[in-house]
């Protein structure tokens, strides 16, 4: 049995097969394999997950110096596991109940199986006292089952998702199932200290825990609980900011927009990201003469995410028809008020946008962290540009220089919006240099060591 240095566990693969060629690989979309990624490939590791497709797993395989283990899922799991509880019971609840969450009896049961099927495969695969580090609302029973299978292993657990509020996690029928899921790790991480309060106190109240926030004792077994906000690899992506070529393709950008300022979006393609609420706050503003599209333009860039899930394609259809009013009505000949681009950029087009916008809109209703605001602060090594950030992003308890903005308050959006492009230099470049000192220091190497000490001393 090979030793491992560390052992991740989440849902998904860091890869996915890519859909050009056969036997080829991409990077897998959304935050979590932002964050990961970085940690790994330096520390080296076995990462276990699904890789997106159904039917049996694929081989074992080694990847620039990362072992993968496959995990299989059949079409029935990816229907009842993971479009079901995972994306239409755990993923809306733990937002805020934004849309209704379904609780169904069938979806529970495949979600017990597949924890289980993750849980064995790490026991079988990983060596002897190994840490093993389980991610995200996927996974929340595989803590306690391998903790069964394998106590000698150190089992750290981290959610990437807000942890909600008693009252409406108390509403899964299955809710004390899924606190003693969690209550076998040795370390719970959360993204904030309210989401970790929320826990702990779930934990007291509908598991029988006993203890204080920050450690709990279940059935003799002690569990530390604690927020680790997590980050971006900051130096890695000022790096790329500062290459010719993304700088070359900032200055095309910024000329094909014939000079306009610019506001951009860049979020997966969920309606917990806030995109239809800044798009009509942009309305707003057209609406109202306070800005026009002469002279300013409205970038979306939203990766396709979950399209399976009726949410998420209403989602993108309102998004499309707002799009379109607002371009119908706003737009001149050679000014689209409007450019919404559904699709995944490569990371220097990503970067190349990021250093071309006057202005990021980060907008979520409700979010864990959010590592748009992060990877848009880091690029800016020029000093410019503002971020208008939610109050209701993980981030915005760390970014407090941002423009700090509630998304259910349209108007109050339009005005922080306008106020954001219009911020005298002097402010603009002081709020940005501390935005970014903020993440230059507590980048994804600290968040990564922070839970990884917490666990090596538990
Ligand atoms: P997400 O909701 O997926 O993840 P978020 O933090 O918004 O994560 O990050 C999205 C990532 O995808 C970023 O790295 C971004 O660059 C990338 N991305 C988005 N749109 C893209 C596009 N069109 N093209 C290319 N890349 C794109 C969850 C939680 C978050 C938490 C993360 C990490 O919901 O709250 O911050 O995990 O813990």
């Amino acid at each position: 049995m090979p030793k491992h240095q560390l052992v991740i566990m989440a849902n998904r693969l860091p890869l996915k097969r890519s859909g050009r060629g056969a036997g080829g690989w991409e990077r897998s979309p959304g935050g979590l394999v932002t964050a990961l990624d970085p940690v790994l490939r330096k520390r080296g590791g076995l990462w276990i997950g699904w890789d997106g497709s159904p039917g049996r797993p694929g081989r074992s395989m080694e990847h620039e110096g990362l072992k993968i283990k496959p995990v299989g899922l059949v079409t029935k799991d990816v229907e009842h596991f993971y479009h079901g509880f995972c994306n239409r019971t755990l993923w809306p609840l733990f937002h805020d109940a934004i849309r209704p969450a379904e609780f169904n009896a069938s979806w529970w049961e495949s979600y017990k199986e597949v924890n289980d099927r993750f849980a064995r495969a790490a026991a079988r695969h990983v060596a002897k006292r190994r840490s093993v580090w389980v991610h995200d609302f996927h996974l929340m029973l595989v803590p306690q089952m391998l903790r069964a299978l394998r106590p000698d292993l150190r089992i750290g657990y981290f959610l990437h998702i807000p942890f909600p509020p008693e009252e409406i996690f108390a509403r899964v029928p299955w809710r004390a199932e899924l606190v003693h899921g969690l209550l076998g790790a040795d370390v719970v991480g959360f993204q904030t200290w309210k989401d970790a309060q929320n826990f702990s106190r779930a934990a007291r109240h509908l598991a029988d825990a006993e203890g204080t926030d920050a450690r709990l004792t279940f059935h003799g077994h002690k569990v530390r609980v604690n927020s680790f906000p997590i980050s971006i690899d900051a130096g890695e992506m000022e790096r790329l900011a500062q290459t010719a070529a993304v700088q070359r393709r900032a200055r095309e950008i910024k000329a094909r927009l014939g000079g306009r300022r610019m506001f951009l979006g860049v979020d997966r393609l969920d309606y917990t990201k806030g995109i239809e609420s800044r798009l009509v706050a942009f309305e707003q503003l057209l609406e109202s003469d306070r800005l026009s599209a002469e002279r300013c333009v409205l970038v979306q860039v939203a990766v396709p995410s979950r399209e399976t899930v009726p949410e998420y394609a209403q989602t993108r259809t309102r998004i499309e028809q707002i799009v379109g009013r607002i371009n119908g009505e706003f737009s001149h000949p050679g000014s689209v008020a409007v450019h919404y681009f559904r699709r995944n950029l490569g990371r220097e087009e990503l970067a190349a946008w990021y250093l071309a916008a006057d202005v990021m809109l980060v907008t979520p209703l409700c979010d864990g962290m959010n590592l748009v605001a992060k990877e848009y602060v880091s690029t800016r090594f020029d000093g410019g540009g503002a971020l208008v950030l939610s109050e209701f992003a993980g981030a915005s308890h760390e970014l407090r220089q941002a423009v700090l903005v509630n998304p259910y308050d349209l108007e109050g959006m339009a005005t922080s919006m306008q106020r954001a492009l219009a911020l005298p230099k002097a402010e603009q470049r002081f709020r940005m240099s501390i935005l970014r000192m903020i993440v230059k220091r507590h980048d994804v190497e600290e968040w990564s060591g922070n839970f990884l000490g917490a666990l090596e001393e538990s």
